[in-house]
C-alpha cells in the first residue's frame, strides 16, 4: 500500500475509534478493551478490501464478516455507520430498549451484520458454514471471520478448524485477536493457547502472525491469504486490548466497563492531538 492510502486508513482507523469511544461513553458502559483492539484490522477489510453494499446489505454476490467476538460489536457498527449502511445517529441509542445496535452482533437487528454472534466459539462454525454455501452457489467471496484468544479455549473453534481445513475452504480468511487477555485475566494464565501458530498450522491452514495494529502489515496479510486459495487462512493479530483509550489501555478492568461520557470525550481528545 502506498503513503497515501496508509495515511487515509490511519485517519479513517482513527474516526472509527472516536466513534466507538463515543458510542460506549454515551451509553455509561461497554466492552471497551475488545472493541479497541479490532479497530484497524476492521479498517483495512471495511475500507480496503472487502466488497460491500450499504445500499444492498445482503446483496448474495458480498464478502462476509463474522464477528465471532460479538461482544465487539461497538467497534463494528462504528464502521457499518460510517459507510453508510445505517445513519451515525444510531450510535447513541446502542444497547438501549428498542435499539438496532444490540451490546452483541444480531444478524436481525442491524444492516450490514452478516451472523449474529455473542456465544463466543460459534462464529468460525458459521463461517464455515457460509463459505460452504457460497461455494456450493458458484459465489466468487470471501468470508471473514475475527475470534477472540479467550474465544479460542472454546473447543468448538476446534472442530470449525479441523472442518474448513478438510473442506479446502481458501475463500475463508480468520484472524485471532490475539491481544493476550480475556474476561478474568491474561490467556496464558487461564487457558494458555500457544503454540498459537503451530496449532492452526498442525490444522491444516496458512498461518500469517502480524502486528494488528499495523495497516501496511495487515494488507500485505490479507493479500497473501487471498492468494492461497487451497488453505483456509489464519492470520494471528498481536494487539493490544483497549488500544488507544487511555484510561482502558492494557489494563485487565478493560474487559466490559464503565466509562463516562466525560472520561470518553476526553479520550477522544487526546486522540485528536495525537497522544
Ligand atoms: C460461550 C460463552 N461463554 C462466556 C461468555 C462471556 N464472555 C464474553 S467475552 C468473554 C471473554 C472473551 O475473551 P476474548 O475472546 O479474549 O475476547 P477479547 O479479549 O477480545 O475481548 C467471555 C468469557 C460468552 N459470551 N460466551
Ligand atoms: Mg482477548
Amino acid at each position: 500500500m502506498d503513503e497515501q492510502e496508509l495515511t487515509r486508513l490511519t485517519e479513517k482507523a482513527k474516526e472509527i475509534r472516536k466513534l466507538t469511544l463515543d458510542s460506549i461513553g454515551y451509553l455509561g458502559v461497554g466492552h471497551v478493551g475488545g472493541s479497541m483492539s479490532i479497530i484497524e484490522v476492521l479498517t483495512v477489510l471495511y475500507y480496503k478490501h472487502m466488497n460491500v453494499d450499504p445500499g444492498d446489505p445482503r446483496k448474495r454476490e458480498r464478502d462476509q464478516l463474522v464477528l465471532s467476538k460479538g461482544h465487539a460489536g461497538p467497534a463494528l457498527y462504528s464502521v457499518l455507520a460510517d459507510k453508510g449502511f445505517f445513519p451515525t445517529e444510531w450510535l447513541h441509542t446502542l444497547n438501549r430498549g428498542g435499539t438496532c445496535l444490540p451490546s452483541h452482533c444480531d444478524r436481525n437487528q442491524t444492516p450490514g451484520i452478516d451472523m449474529t454472534t455473542g456465544s463466543l466459539g460459534q462464529g468460525l462454525s458459521a463461517a464455515v458454514g457460509i463459505a460452504l454455501g457460497n461455494r456450493l452457489d458458484g459465489i466468487d467471496s470471501t468470508v471473514y471471520c475475527i475470534i477472540g484468544d479467550g474465544e479460542s479455549n472454546e473447543g468448538q473453534v476446534w472442530e470449525a478448524a479441523m472442518a474448513a481445513a478438510q473442506f479446502g475452504l481458501g475463500h475463508l480468511i480468520a484472524f485471532t485477536d490475539y491481544n493476550k487477555m480475556q474476561i478474568d485475566g491474561y490467556t496464558h494464565d487461564v487457558m494458555d493457547i500457544e503454540n498459537l501458530v503451530g496449532k492452526w498450522e498442525a490444522f491444516g491452514w496458512f498461518v500469517q502472525r502480524v502486528d494488528g495494529h499495523d495497516m501496511a502489515q495487515l494488507d500485505r496479510a490479507i493479500v497473501r491469504a487471498k492468494a492461497e486459495t487451497a488453505r483456509p487462512s489464519m492470520i494471528v493479530l498481536d494487539t493490544i486490548k483497549g488500544k488507544g483509550a487511555f484510561f482502558a489501555e492494557g489494563k485487565l478492568s478493560n474487559h466490559n466497563m464503565p466509562v463516562d461520557y466525560a472520561t470518553a470525550l476526553e479520550a477522544i481528545a487526546r486522540l485528536d492531538q495525537g497522544k
